[in-house]
């Protein structure tokens, strides 16, 4: 009675471990250039395409995948960190993304695996600042600016599918 006790106490400490550090490697395999995003269970690429960002949405849709999204501030840390970091994408450091955010009707919303007003943003300073710039970027600066939704120059794709 005991040891099994003990055994679920383990089980506990090591899954809060797990959770915290996120050390522990996923049993997901993700598609070949796509890294496996823990707070979002999906896997990630970013593409070299310079696309408007409705081509970016319809390329990413083809693949049956979605354009990057955001629920929290830690995913945001998270990607922000890995687009330093992750040996794939140094290359695309100082390039700035697609993601799946457009205005409409003045509001922001995502158009990717959640169809819902942006929850949490990571703004630039003074971005958003143009009626016509109605799509949304993560800049070379790794903060989100609004963009000419036909600007092809530099944009990267990000695409992400569920696992
Ligand atoms: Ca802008």
């Amino acid at each position: 009675m005991k040891s099994a006790y003990l055994i679920s106490l383990l089980l506990v400490v090591f899954a809060d471990y797990c959770l915290a550090s996120q050390q522990c490697s996923p049993r997901v395999e993700c598609k070949p250039g796509y890294l496996y995003n823990p707070f979002s269970t999906t896997c990630l690429g970013i593409v070299n395409i310079n696309q408007t960002w409705n081509q970016a949405k319809q390329w990413c849709e083809a693949a049956g995948e979605t354009m990057l999204v955001f629920e929290t501030g830690d995913e945001i840390f998270w990607f922000n960190n890995m687009r330093e970091t992750h040996g794939a994408w140094k290359g695309y450091r100082g390039v700035a993304v697609h993601l799946g955010g457009m205005e409409v009707a003045g509001v922001w919303r995502w158009f990717g695996r959640i169809k819902d007003p942006l929850v949490v943003a990571d703004w630039q300073r003074g971005q958003p600042d143009l009626s016509h710039q109605d799509c949304l970027a993560h800049w070379k600066d790794h903060r989100w600016h609004d963009v000419h939704c036909d600007d092809t120059m530099y944009l990267l794709t990000a695409c992400e599918y569920s696992v």
